[in-house]
């Protein structure tokens, strides 16, 4: 019924639902739903709706009263009226919440006699607000909701956001905006964002987030600091959600005065539990520690000869009288190893270090394992140690923050990736054992375990710099409540809830995040290559050969006649014997591995066939020009979405998906051209290293103008761009193509350290202008500053002069790289 109404109506909602939207409210934006509706959909939730949690809770908690609040907010946006709201206790307590785990929840429709109600019950007073937000989500899916009857537990008990925030309000590897906690080593005076992002987190079942970077400032556990986390984790507090802390293991030392902090040292034992004992009178209910040691420079128990165990357990210990948690990342490598030797192999580090110690950790430790056993990269096997560790909490650490994937300027919906991990079965024993169960602690009865996410959210307007962006926080959340739900269902979840309702919104926006991800990793790292960026640097721009020959160890070892690490136990590193026999035997071979994760395994000739029977190297160019092409469509596609969805976020996703088309051209060209050089095996299609219609900017005539190298050469058109060192230059060259209206695309720099100017004239008239004003992470002439600028309809004929002029500014050179006339 409700269905064919909605379609009816559909038209009128749309009409009133096209008001500016920030993105602010993400997916919680309760539109309204058509009038008619509302009044019947009011009376399908009876008389009333009675909130009641588990009989060990109080009933009128703030938590209570959040979750009552946001169902009448929620109700009244979506229905115009909200039926009477209560907070129940004592007998509806008993009856409906006394049998639910903690966290889960019920929803169910009371008839007695002739009084009908709504109830949610929660096992615990988090979980009555995970049951109102499910509730509305139902409101908002257009369910029906007159004969509910549901209960959901989720899958696993951690459910956790990290963030990488510094104490001074910057964010590592942030894409969003400064800090919502931090500012200038105090948590900002006005939390408000705070408690609007532990909304927004509540909603997906996230039950903590700690709040400082993972490479900790030992000032977090200052006396003066104490209370300042405690107004951060009040902020949280009404959503149920609970803060957490990033500790640096050298705090007793650097903070405590010892001269210490060797965890087996019984002063430094002493002075966790005392400073834990502090922290808990602050922040009775500060859900645990974050521990990263021996990692990226951070010190750790290695300076004493103690093993992950123990620096774990100290900390463990102190924690243990209080109920807090503690995680000790897994993320422990050699970033100095030498790259000569072949068999060394970052991807061994995790399980190297952590299999000996399973079974040596407290009962409240977990070792939190990033998903693969490199870093977040476009595409990794699943990190092997998920199946090594049987006595030991594990959770998984998934990154919500794109940092390797395109840091929120490239759209890349996550959840198809983040799918494939916790999906993928480790043979860890007889029956299935999928990474999720393993990480959840199902597999082998831990008592913890589950999912963590660096999200990283910050102080823009959407939070995370890109609307698109925002689906990966909402699908963490969600498969971290039930990852056996489908990257589609959440995307269409999260679209509907965000941009919808509209079949064309809905449809075209889901299939644009649906494909992203593998858009993405064809243009910048197919077949397991790793994401080709500038490793040592910003992590963005693309930069082929910045992983090989130095300690980080992401090498792909491409040379003249193939690519790829050999990790194979006959010949290679031997990482692939550290997964279980079923596994192993199917990446031991190249065979038998897939093709997308051919070059992670092994090194292949440039003409071994892969699977599709496609070369390597033909493979290569031809999803270089397939992802460029995808992106491209990606505009059209939403083009077609204009007056739609609402105008102001229209334009700011056309924006940030056209910018994302011209950087997947660089992206493109770059890479084919550096395979194509250094295989010298040519495109059987001949696409690679023929710009048709492209004029390199050192070839026009130039006033002022002077060529330079650029570095990495691949990332600009014949490895060359000009650079104007005086107060204005210009580049020109007369066109010869056929008469018409084509379209001109300028290709030039923009770096971070100045505001260039550029003009464009046909034959002496100003046709565009425009500033180079972008904040691009780079200062440098590279591919991360490389920039495409399109003027459409630009009528030419043969023989007129195309000039562009430059005016740089501070440290901004007015580069050009090539013009292209299409
Ligand atoms: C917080 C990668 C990132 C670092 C990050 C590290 C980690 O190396 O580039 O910024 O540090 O992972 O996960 O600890």
């Amino acid at each position: 019924m409700r269905g064919w109404r909605l379609r009816l109506l559909f038209a009128c909602t749309t009409a009133f639902s096209l008001h500016a939207e920030s993105g602010y409210d993400a997916w919680l934006r309760y539109q309204a739903l058509p009038a008619r509706v509302n009044e019947a959909d009011i009376q399908a939730l009876g008389d009333s709706v009675r909130l009641v949690s588990g009989p060990k809770m109080s009933g009128s908690s703030e938590v209570l009263l959040a979750a009552r609040d946001e169902l009448s907010r929620g109700i009244r946006g979506m229905l115009g009226r909200v039926p009477r709201l209560e907070v129940a206790e004592g007998a509806l307590s008993a009856r409906f919440a006394a049998d639910l785990p903690a966290d889960s929840f019920r929803i169910k429709t009371v008839q007695q006699g002739s009084i009908r109600y709504t109830v949610i019950a929660g096992g615990t007073e988090r979980g009555v607000v995970y049951g109102v937000f499910a509730l509305l989500r139902k409101i908002a899916f257009e369910q029906p909701i007159d004969s509910l009857d549901e209960t959901e537990v989720p899958y696993a008990p951690i459910r956790w956001v990290n963030h990488w925030d510094n104490l001074d309000g910057s964010i590592e590897r942030g894409y969003g905006g400064r800090s919502i906690f931090w500012e200038n080593r105090h948590a900002r005076s006005d939390l408000s964002r705070v408690s609007d992002y532990g909304r927004l987190l509540s909603s997906i079942g996230i039950n903590a987030c700690s709040i400082n970077n993972v490479n900790a400032d030992p000032g977090i556990l200052a006396a003066e600091m104490l209370p300042e986390i405690a107004r951060i984790a009040a902020a949280f507090r009404p959503w149920g959600v609970r803060a957490a802390i990033s500790v640096d293991f050298a705090s007793p030392k650097i903070l405590g005065g010892l001269d210490t902090f060797d965890p087996l040292d019984p002063r430094v034992a002493a002075w966790w539990s005392a400073k834990v004992d502090e922290l808990y009178r602050a922040i009775p209910d500060l859900a645990g520690i974050i521990i990263k040691a021996d990692s990226e420079g951070r010190v750790g128990p290695s300076a004493y000869g103690r093993t992950h165990a123990d620096a774990a357990n100290v900390v463990a210990r102190a924690l243990q009288p209080h109920g807090g948690l503690l995680f000790y990342r897994g993320f422990v490598y050699d970033h100095h190893m030498d790259w000569r030797n072949p068999k060394n192999d970052r991807a061994r580090a995790a399980d190297d270090n952590f299999r000996p110690l399973d079974g040596n950790f407290e009962p409240n430790a977990v070792v939190q394992i990033k998903n693969g056993p490199i870093d977040f990269q476009v595409r990794e096997p699943a990190s092997p140690l998920f199946g090594t560790l049987e006595k030991t909490n594990q959770a998984i650490e998934l990154q919500i923050t794109q940092e390797y994937l395109g840091q929120a300027r490239h759209t890349v919906f996550l959840a198809p990736m983040w799918k494939e991990v916790l999906d993928f079965d480790m043979h860890a024993a007889p029956r299935a054992t999928p990474v999720k169960a393993l990480a959840s602690g199902k597999v082998f009865g831990r008592p913890v375990g589950g999912f963590v996410g660096v999200s990283n959210a910050g102080l823009s307007e959407n939070w995370f710099g890109n609307h698109l962006s925002q689906a990966n926080l909402y699908a963490f959340g969600r498969l971290a409540w039930n990852p056996d739900l489908s990257a589609r269902e959440i995307s269409e979840e999260w679209t509907r809830l965000t941009f919808g309702p509209g079949r064309e919104v809905d449809s075209t926006i889901s299939e644009i995040q649906l494909s992203s991800w593998r858009t993405y990793e064809s243009y910048t790292g197919p077949l397991g290559l790793q994401t080709l960026t500038d490793i040592t640097g910003n992590h963005y721009g693309v930069n082929v050969e910045a992983s090989e020959r130095n300690g980080w160890g992401q090498w792909h070892n491409a040379d003249a006649q193939g690519v790829g690490m050999d990790r194979s136990v006959k010949s290679g590193t031997g990482f692939v014997g550290q997964y279980r026999a079923e596994v192993a035997k199917v990446y031991e071979s190249p065979a038998s591995t897939p093709d997308e994760l051919l070059v992670f395994f092994h090194h292949v000739r440039y003409t071994y066939r892969l699977h599709s029977g496609k070369t390597v190297i033909q493979y290569l160019y031809d999803l270089h020009y397939e992802g460029a092409e995808a992106a491209a469509n990606y505009v059209r596609q939403w083009r077609k979405l204009q007056g739609l969805i609402d105008e102001r976020r229209y334009q700011e996703v056309l924006a940030q998906l056209e910018y994302q088309a011209g950087q997947a051209e660089v992206w493109r060209d770059a890479v084919v051209n550096w395979f194509l050089k250094t295989s010298g095996i040519a495109d059987e299609k001949g696409r690679a290293g023929n710009h048709p219609g492209r004029t390199e900017a050192e070839s026009m005539q130039l006033e002022g103008y002077t060529p330079v190298p650029v570095t990495p050469w691949e990332a600009a058109s014949g490895g060359m761009a000009v650079s104007c060192g005086i107060s204005r230059c210009a580049a020109r060259f007369v066109f010869e193509g056929s008469p018409g209206l084509h379209e001109v695309r300028i290709r030039y720099f923009d770096q971070n350290n100045g505001l260039a100017r550029f003009r464009l004239f046909v034959n002496g008239e100003v046709r565009e202008q425009w500033v180079a004003s972008d904040r691009l992470p780079t200062e440098k002439i590279d591919g991360t500053s490389s920039s495409l600028k399109i003027v459409a309809g630009v009528a030419l004929k043969s023989g007129d002069e195309i000039r562009i002029e430059g005016s740089p500014d501070g440290g901004e050179s007015a580069a050009l790289d090539y013009i292209e006339i299409q």
